[in-house]
């Protein structure tokens, strides 16, 4: 039982697993795997697939000929290990190019430069069967709005993406866009810092039908909100293409812990949902291993990102099967059809009438919800007392 299987969907980034440790007061505490290792490493813990930023698996200085070995090199691995790729993004963040930003940066030139890598990179993605292309900005924003304006950043931002829809278009890939928004970090402030943001920023494209979101735990919880909430507004606008799974105490650095590892009952809210729901799409863990951790805790973080996932998708159905959860939501949801007449869409009479009903606001402010009793018999449930 808690077994992953493929059908699961769990993937990992090269750069997850692959996540040396280093921080800004630290050098790093692991020694670097190669993108094959990885590959294997992922095999051994039962993921299904391995994601991957260009310079993951192509550092950035590569020699054609170093680029022709290392992916026949990788492509062999997945071949032997049944591992897939199901998402490709571009590092737009490490280069010191990109320290004002890569398709916000001020200077044209950088611009045209991220244009280019993106367009090289989604090449190389697609070439190893990526459906899911991500795109986080880690650097697109600012220290000090004196330095850009946040509206010619947007528009630059949209321009840029409604240029690689064309691309993607032109060259006929099967490929999504997922924008992934995180509000700060590395830069002071990022562009598109919420779903929110994000969602909005869509219906402005060209193409919004070719692009979605990717989600992260980490991220929106830096930012104070409910991530199920922004999950649930993406999925209800047919916008959830993607995935980051992980987990962030609010108001702390960018952790990036074990799935679950914080709080374990929104963790199970999320997989209920994604579940219910029907969610089709990667369960991504963009998470790394304590800094305190060898290999072997670094397998122990993976195994541990999946098997919660997989504890919490049975919670939720025990949740969903039992009676007394069940005959509390029943009662707090209860409807006696006398309202009836006035739901669903508008019509004049429909208001007129509705204007003229009287109701008993008193007594219907008097109503205890029971949500006490709901909340404590969700926790015992995650406890495992009932
Ligand atoms: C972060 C981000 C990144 C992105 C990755 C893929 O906080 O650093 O979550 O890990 O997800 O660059 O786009
Ligand atoms: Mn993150
Ligand atoms: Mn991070
Ligand atoms: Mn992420």
């Amino acid at each position: 039982m808690y077994e992953p299987k493929p059908e699961h969907k769990f993937t990992f980034g090269l750069w997850t697993v692959g996540n040396i440790g280093r921080d800004p007061f630290g050098e790093p505490v692991r020694h670097p795997l190669s993108p094959v290792e990885i590959v294997h490493l992922l095999a051994d813990v039962g993921a299904y697939g391995v994601n991957f930023h260009d310079n993951d698996l192509i550092p950035i200085d590569a020699t054609p000929a170093d680029r022709d070995r290392i992916l026949r090199e990788f492509k062999a691995a997945l071949q032997e290990t049944g591992l897939v790729v199901p998402m490709a993004t571009t590092n737009l963040f490490a280069d010191p190019v990109f320290k004002d930003g890569a398709f916000t940066s001020n200077d044209p030139k950088v611009r045209a430069y991220a244009l280019q890598k993106t367009m090289r990179a989604i090449d190389l993605g697609v070439e190893c069967g990526a459906k899911v292309y991500v795109f986080w900005g880690g650097r697109e924003g600012v220290e000090s709005d004196a330095a850009k304006d946040p509206q010619e950043g947007l528009k630059r931002y949209r321009e840029v993406i409604n240029f690689l829809c064309a691309y993607v278009k032109d060259q006929g890939y099967d490929l999504k866009f997922a924008l992934e928004p995180k509000p700060n970090e590395p830069r002071g402030d990022i562009y598109l810092a919420t779903v929110g943001h994000a969602l909005a920023f869509i219906n402005t494209l060209d193409h919004p039908d070719m692009v979605g979101l990717n989600p992260e735990v980490a991220h929106e919880t830096m930012a104070g909100l409910n991530f199920l909430h922004g999950v649930a507004q993406a999925w209800d606008a047919g916008k959830l293409f993607h995935i980051d799974l992980n987990d962030q105490v609010i108001g702390r650095y960018d952790q990036d812990f074990r799935f679950g590892a914080v709080n374990l009952k929104a963790a199970f809210f999320l997989v209920r949902f994604l579940e219910n729901v029907g969610y089709q799409g990667s369960r991504h863990f963009d998470a790394h291993a304590y800094r305190t951790e060898d290999y072997e805790g670094v397998k122990t973080f993976a195994r541990g990102c999946m098997r919660t996932y997989l504890i919490l998708k049975e919670k939720a159905r025990r949740f969903d099967g039992d009676a007394e959860i069940q005959a509390l939501l029943a009662e707090i949801t209860a409807d006696d059809g006398t309202m009836a007449p006035f739901q669903g869409g508008y019509s004049r009479d429909k208001a007129d009438a509705l204007k003229a009903h009287p109701f008993d606001r008193v007594a219907l402010g008097r109503r205890g919800l029971a949500y006490e009793r709901l909340d404590q018999l969700t926790n015992e449930l995650l406890l495992g007392v009932r």
